[in-house]
């Protein structure tokens, strides 16, 4: 190794005989930050201006290359030089410029690559265009070189999918030039510098590449086809449509042309609200891990063995969590056919995902190995965590766990799959609270990403840093709430369903909110969810009353989708439609409970079942029963289907304005009672004008 030159702290420019390596070490991931683009186009310049200097290897330390644009740096004032100058001023190189691939090259730092005039990449790394996920497009080029590296179609996929794809892929689809050697990068990237250096090979401008867009010119219809295809996946998102026409002024216009498009999309979609909700979910998502009390390197507690109680739906569900991650589950059930009945599901559950190719036979085999079905407690006394999932019933889930207590090996974490119920109550018909804690999972507990860790009074740091670092590795993201009715969600969810059953009886229709609730982003309103789940659930003719909609409609056998009728009457398709008897129904109750109906506007209709969730979220956060506002974010977005554009009940209340939040609940208190009188907080935040983050 000859020389090397420091450019600043982050980038350093080595010289390898005739080849230079432009060196970037900015950690945790080489976001693309300020310094580094300085860097990178100071030791393209000197590299350019050394004539012993034959071409450029651009690599980075660390786990990964560029992983994009440095986000933090979104919303504030521009540092020059930007991504879009940077990458131009690599293209632009009279030397050859070769990118040397590892980790994640995302977003900026993939669109950093393909101004590169080749890119060399190890079998592990991934590729890829993530801003959609960000409500953003790659506006440093991506739009307009990917597609003329790939093709419109595929290209197409990979800015409104934000999937990244493996460098395999890459390879076959051209991005990139050379797979090398795992081991080897920076000496593969060098060798095959010298290769072009040797054979005097082109200088290959992604910018000047015809051959993967001609054939597509002048054809709408493959945009038309690809907005179709997607329209049910996009709804409600900005940026999937912006994506589709920088790449389709990729395909008919000149690259100059495109470039311009891009560039004024990307600022119309940094600068907007969709865009801001995104990034706050993306630092959000990083920050629920981090526990004020309970420090990173906090001893977590061995688990390789888990126990079940419980093989229903959501038994069933958790226990495969475990199984995906490779650990042995003991399932206990009280009858044998219901443990019949839950392995059952499971295995169909599993043949399913194989039959739609996400998974071998084998798999399935394997996993199922992994699950033992017991009608005995005592069965999972060497387990190390043991998750009851039982009827929600306080009286059974202490019986349970006062027998736990005596069964389960010392050591032994004990957690309740409660949606409601007080942990510190179950926690207390042990001698250990200090294991007892919940483990809140959501139906399907398989598929759904959300987990409520509940900390009781008692329960161990340990404990909590063992629960959450499982979420971790059975692919959830884990949010830790403390012990209240209903914990974040459920308790949120409570105002919502309240004023939603409210509006129906005071003048709107069940169809009226659900479309308010649906137009604002959520997969589907309260009455659908409703019909979904099953109106009967907690109801019984024995004690049904017939005062709320919902007793009435299940008194007449209305029990929803699985009866074909509820709030919706459903058609063979299970499709919904508004029903005259529901209405009548609905008509006939205001007018025996003596209830004038009026006009509802969907403005009231929105913020009657939004602002007193962001007020029961404010008292969330007064009694500390959620570390901090975005950690409510994320539960709702993750466990409630809240749109992700919209940041979450937290994020959009501070968007619409705390002072305006207050003052709507504060009308609505006066003309409907205490249940809408702001929260201390909130009322002390708007009146500051601070907002939830400045806590
Ligand atoms: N900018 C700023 N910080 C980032 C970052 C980024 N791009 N990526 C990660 N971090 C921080 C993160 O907040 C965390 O911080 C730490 O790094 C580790 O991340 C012009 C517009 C790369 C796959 O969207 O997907 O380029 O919490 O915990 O699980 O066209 O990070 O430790 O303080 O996630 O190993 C496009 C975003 C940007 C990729 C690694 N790029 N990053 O995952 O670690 S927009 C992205 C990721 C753009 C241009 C456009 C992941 C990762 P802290 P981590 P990980």
């Amino acid at each position: 190794m000859s020389s090397a030159t420091r450019i600043n702290s982050v980038v350093e420019l080595r010289r390898e005989v005739e080849i230079a390596v432009l060196a970037v070490n900015s950690p945790p991931v080489n976001a693309l930050s300020a310094q580094v683009r300085e860097g990178i186009v100071e030791g393209i310049r000197q590299a350019g201006a050394d004539a012993g200097i034959k071409a450029v290897v651009l690599h980075c330390e660390g786990r990964t290359f560029f992983a994009g644009a440095d986000i933090s740096e979104f919303g504030k004032p521009p540092k020059h030089p930007m991504l879009p100058e940077v990458v131009d001023f690599i293209e632009a190189s009279a030397k050859p410029v070769v990118a040397a691939l590892h980790g994640t090259a995302l977003g900026g730092g993939l669109e950093t690559a393909l101004a590169c005039h080749y890119r060399v990449a190890v079998s592990s790394a991934k590729v890829g265009f993530p801003e959609v996920k960000l409500g953003l497009l790659p506006g440093a080029g991506g739009t307009q070189r990917l597609p003329r590296l790939v093709g419109p179609e595929k290209a197409l996929e990979m800015v409104t999918s934000g999937s990244p794809i493996s460098a395999k892929a890459a390879k076959e689809m051209g991005i990139v030039d050379e797979l090398v050697d795992e081991k080897d990068l920076l000496a593969s990237a060098i060798a095959f510098a010298r290769q072009v250096v040797a054979e005097n090979r082109p200088l290959k401008k992604v910018r000047d590449l015809e051959d993967k867009i001609a054939p597509a010119r002048g054809k709408p219809e493959i945009f038309e086809h690809f907005r179709k295809a997607n329209a049910r996946k996009f709804r409600g998102f900005e940026a999937p449509e912006y994506n589709i026409r920088c790449i389709e002024a990729a395909v008919n216009q000149p690259f100059d042309e495109g470039i311009r498009l891009e560039r004024q999309l990307f600022q119309e979609l940094v600068s907007g609200e969709q865009s801001a909700a995104q990034r706050h979910v993306f630092f959000a998502e990083r920050q629920v891990w981090k526990i004020p009390d309970i420090s990173d390197d906090t001893p977590t507690l061995p688990v390789k063995k888990v126990g079940i109680i419980g093989a229903g739906t959501m038994g069933g569900g958790i226990s495969m969590n475990f199984a995906n991650a490779g650990l042995p589950v003991t399932i206990v059930e009280a009858k044998p056919e219901a443990l019949e009945r839950g392995l059952g599901v499971i295995r169909r559950n599993y043949e399913s995902t194989a039959k739609k190719g996400r998974m071998s036979m084998e798999d399935v085999e394997r996993r199922m190995g992994l699950l033992t079905g017991s009608l005995k407690l005592e069965d999972l006394a060497d387990c190390d965590l043991i998750i009851e999932a039982v009827f929600e019933n306080m009286a059974i889930k202490k019986e349970i766990f006062s027998k736990l207590d005596a069964i389960a090996k010392p050591g032994a974490i004990l957690a309740t799959n409660t949606s409601y119920l007080n942990v510190n109550e179950i926690a207390a018909m042990t001698k250990r609270p200090e294991s007892v804690l919940g483990m809140h999972f959501f139906s399907p507990a398989n598929i759904m990403r959300l987990l409520e860790v509940v900390r009781g009074d008692k329960t161990d740091k340990r404990v909590i840093a063992t629960a959450m670092q499982l979420g971790r590795q059975i692919g959830k993201i884990a949010v830790l709430v403390g012990v209240c009715h209903g914990f974040v969600g459920n308790r949120m969810l409570e105002p919502r369903q309240r004023e939603a059953n409210r509006l129906i009886l005071e003048g709107a229709m069940p169809w009226d909110v659900d479309r308010v609730l649906y137009e604002f982003g959520f997969p589907m309103g309260p009455f659908a969810m409703a019909d979904l789940a099953g109106l009967d659930i907690g109801w019984s003719r024995e004690t049904s009353k017939g005062e709320t909609v919902r007793e009435i409609l299940c008194e007449q056998d209305r029990r929803g989708q699985k009866t074909g009728a509820g709030f919706y009457d459903y058609d063979e398709n299970r499709t919904a439609k508004p029903s005259k008897l529901v209405e009548q129904i609905i008509l006939d109750l205001s007018a025996k409970k003596g209830i004038a109906r009026r006009t509802i506007s969907d403005q009231e209709i929105l913020e009657r079942c939004i602002y007193t969730m962001v007020n029961e979220g404010a008292k969330i956060l007064e009694e500390g029963i959620a570390i901090r506002a975005s950690d409510i974010d994320i539960v709702w977005i993750n466990g409630y289907g809240w749109p992700v554009y919209r940041g979450g009940p937290m994020f959009y209340g501070e968007q619409v304005g705390l002072g305006h939040v207050v003052e709507r609940l504060r009308d609505y208190e006066a003309r409907f009672g205490a249940d809408f009188k702001p929260s201390a907080l909130l009322e002390r935040l708007a009146a500051e004008g601070r907002g939830f983050r400045d806590l």
